[in-house]
């Protein structure tokens, strides 16, 4: 896969060099490119914001360093990608919320472009622009209904939500699927030894060898936990392992 992320601050992408990303980068795996859009600024001071025209806080960032971004991205296209388009990410907290379903659908695209607003935002016609120049194919996403100063971190926690599903990134298949939000459930507890520890022991289930009962126990535990901690994920009721229903309190 590759991505391309546009940023006044690409230093602050770095953390994308450590880790099993960078590690994935560093084999091939993930093809990334970290441009700074003052790069495509053309007066003596680099300039990328302005003043909003009808009044208000803040400053807007300019449409051109922008659109010569978005131009750049499509000629790479035209030039090493028989014409294809990346999908455009903007992060922003007035775009479609961000999960694990949308992770997996970003994972199946040959290759993702971020490009990272700063201050009030960005001149609504470079959207415009970009759904014309990419053929439609630009997203607004947000990670949650709150604010931050940039999209930055949002390109941070998109990208390795996403590239951690490419094969070949995380080495432990398995661990990939019992996961947090693969199946709607939260994971269940997990201990390790020593099996007594400070006067706290590890459920006695654990240690029994008993697979059926392991897997029962588990799941009745993701069940109580997401009922706990994340009511809005289930749904009425919940089947256990084995088929009887648990019912929620
Ligand atoms: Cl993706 N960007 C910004 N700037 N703020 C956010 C966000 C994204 N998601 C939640 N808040």
């Amino acid at each position: 896969m590759r991505i391309d992320v546009v940023s006044i601050f690409p230093e602050y992408l770095s953390p994308l060099d450590l880790s099993l990303i960078g590690k994935a980068r560093r084999e091939g795996l993930l093809d990334l490119h970290v441009h700074d859009l003052r790069s495509w600024t053309t007066d003596r001071h680099r300039t990328v914001d302005d003043t909003p025209y009808g009044g208000g806080a803040g400053m807007v960032m300019k449409p051109e360093p922008w659109a010569q971004a978005i131009d750049h991205l499509r000629s790479v296209g035209d030039e090493s990608y028989a014409g294809a388009r990346p999908l455009l990410v903007v992060p922003g907290p007035g775009g479609r919320r961000f999960d694990q379903a949308m992770a997996h659908e970003l994972a199946g695209e040959p290759w993702l472009a971020f490009a990272c607003g700063r201050y009030e935002g960005i001149d609504e016609r470079v959207y415009e622009h970009a759904q014309e120049a990419l053929d439609g194919r630009v997203r607004v996403v947000s990670l949650g209904d709150y604010v931050l100063n940039g999209g930055e971190v949002a390109v941070l926690t998109i990208t390795e939500a996403v590239a951690r599903l490419l094969p070949g990134v995380v080495g432990n298949a398995a661990s990939l699927v019992e996961e947090s939000h693969e199946d709607g459930l939260l994971e269940y507890p997990v201990y390790t030894k020593p099996a007594s520890w400070r006067g706290r022991e590890v459920p006695p289930v654990l240690l029994s060898g008993d697979h059926g009962a392991i897997a029962t126990w588990r799941h009745r535990q993701r069940l109580e936990r997401t009922a706990a901690r994340r009511p809005d994920l289930l749904p009425s009721s919940a089947t256990l392992a084995g088929g009887k229903e648990l019912p929620i309190r």
